[in-house]
């Protein structure tokens, strides 16, 4: 076979909690950003579908298991949503939170599905964001107290923790280029978010190594490469400014255990440092994960700037580099990005030099197309543009495996169709479909395709 992968290696998908559960009222569930958003700036909004009506996961978690065993996964990711355990984010526990989340558990591994769960996905629980969400330090101690009662409840079961999904977002979305609430654009203030939130993962691992838990701890990091519109100085002076701002700031703190030297000259020139109280700096230099996930959808195309930047809110990072459009790229118009498959190699060259060749895996890929009922035949969606693009990223991370890269596992965003934080369900990225209006899942023929993949290890075709 052209693309066979080790035994064990890891095949599943990732959703999260608020994209897939629906709010369920009367559970006990507390607000968090998202319920409060989608109702309050409904017009943000796809279709104004609010997160009430994400995907009904909650009442048919047991179904929808069954269906992730059928086309043979070996490992699933969710989150587990803080203001359903915790509806105020730091008080009481949620019963009715703690009984799901262990029937989800328990019924994962009875199917032999190993349950990846991740503790944040952007969704800071609404008492806590009406109190400054990660711009208040006190909010990384509520959350790293969430991180032991979550550990605490359900350690024995799951063996893959993650700490945070895509950590530069909450601040990047939420506080500079405004797409999450509370709409922010402040770079200082993002900063100070970044940083709060490299702490609380820091005393999330912290938490879980001192409870001596049996596996592995690890984070979901969200990789955008960056390449250089040409070889001329300035170009690649751009991009490197690019994968500092917007890379190397998280990726080095957690996984080197230092914010770049550069970004610190950066910051403080500009006046734009948060505030790094004493002890922090050892704190991340201590923390080492044991697991990296890694989330990639598309790359980052940068040039020299030709304009001037008009900063209206003040210094943003932006002022040092352009969007590069480069000529002939290939795009996925439905979601507005380039689909660029080798980019896969060249990340997982990047963590095996760059960063010791940690194991990691990767943890979110996919398509997310609009209008796919299009394409239904006989009740199944064809989406045969997805089964290709799987197997052109598929085929780029085999090669990097055959090149020494620790890579142990793929997860596709995502299983049955979900809620998206801004395009609700305008772009469909499942193995499964959802009908909206009778919650029924269908399985699409990329799904089909997917459960061959995993039976046989690999696929034959090339790219
Ligand atoms: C990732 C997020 C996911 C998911 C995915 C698809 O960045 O971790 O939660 O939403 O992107 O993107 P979108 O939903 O914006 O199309």
């Amino acid at each position: 076979m052209k693309y066979r992968f080790p035994e064990n290696f890891w095949w599943g998908t990732a959703t999260s909690a608020t994209q897939s559960e629906g709010h369920q009222a009367g559970h006990g569930k507390g607000e968090n950003i998202w319920d409060y958003a989608s109702h309050n700036f409904n017009e943000r909004f796809f279709g104004g579908v609010t997160a009430d009506d994400t995907s009904t996961f909650y009442q048919n978690y047991r179904e929808d298991i069954q269906r992730a065993k059928d086309i043979g996964l070996n490992s699933f990711r969710t989150s587990i949503s803080w203001s359903r355990l915790i509806p105020d984010g730091d008080g009481e526990i949620n019963p009715q939170a703690v009984d799901f989340y262990n029937a989800v558990i328990d019924e994962l591994n009875t199917q032999g599905i190993e349950p990846f769960i991740n503790l944040y996905h952007f969704d800071m629980p609404m008492a806590l964001q009406e109190k400054g969400g990660f711009e208040n330090r006190e909010v990384v101690d509520a959350f790293a107290r969430y991180a032991r009662i979550c550990y605490e409840l359900f350690g024995d079961r799951v063996r893959y923790w993650f700490t945070f999904n895509e950590p530069l977002i909450p601040a990047e979305a939420g506080y500079l280029h405004p797409r999450h609430y509370p709409y922010v654009t402040s770079f200082r203030r993002a900063a100070q978010v970044l940083h709060h939130i490299v702490l609380a993962h820091c005393k999330a691992v912290a938490a879980w190594r001192e409870l001596n838990i049996a596996g592995q701890i690890g984070i979901i990091m969200d990789v955008i490469p960056v390449y250089p519109r040409s070889d001329a100085p300035e170009d690649l002076h751009a991009a490197e400014m690019a994968d500092l701002f917007y890379t190397r700031s998280i990726n080095e703190p957690i996984l080197l255990g230092r914010y770049p030297d550069e970004l610190i000259a950066i910051l403080k020139e500009y006046d734009q440092l948060p505030v790094i109280q004493p002890g922090d700096c050892e704190l991340i230099a201590n923390t080492r994960i044991d697991l990296l996930g890694i989330n990639y959808y598309r790359p980052r195309r940068v040039k020299a700037r030709e304009t001037l930047l008009e900063e209206p809110h003040g210094f943003m990072p932006e002022r040092f580099f352009e969007e590069y459009i480069m000529p002939g790229r290939r795009m996925n118009t439905s979601r507005g990005i380039e689909i660029y498959p080798a980019a896969l190699y060249d990340i997982a060259m990047v963590v095996k030099d760059r960063y010791g060749n940690l194991p990691w895996f990767v943890s979110e890929n996919g398509i997310g197309i609009s209008d796919e009922e299009q394409f239904m035949v006989n009740g199944q969606v064809q989406d045969d543009y997805r089964i290709e693009f799987l197997k052109e990223h598929l085929s780029y991370l085999h090669q990097a495996m055959v090149d020494g890269s620790n890579c142990l596992g793929y997860h596709m965003w995502t299983f049955i169709d979900c809620w998206s934080w801004q395009n609700a369900y305008k772009n469909r990225y499942g193995f499964y479909r959802l009908d909206l209006e009778t919650q029924q899942r269908s399985l699409k023929k990329s799904g089909l395709w997917f459960k061959a993949v995993i039976e046989n290890n690999g696929f034959e075709e090339a790219k």
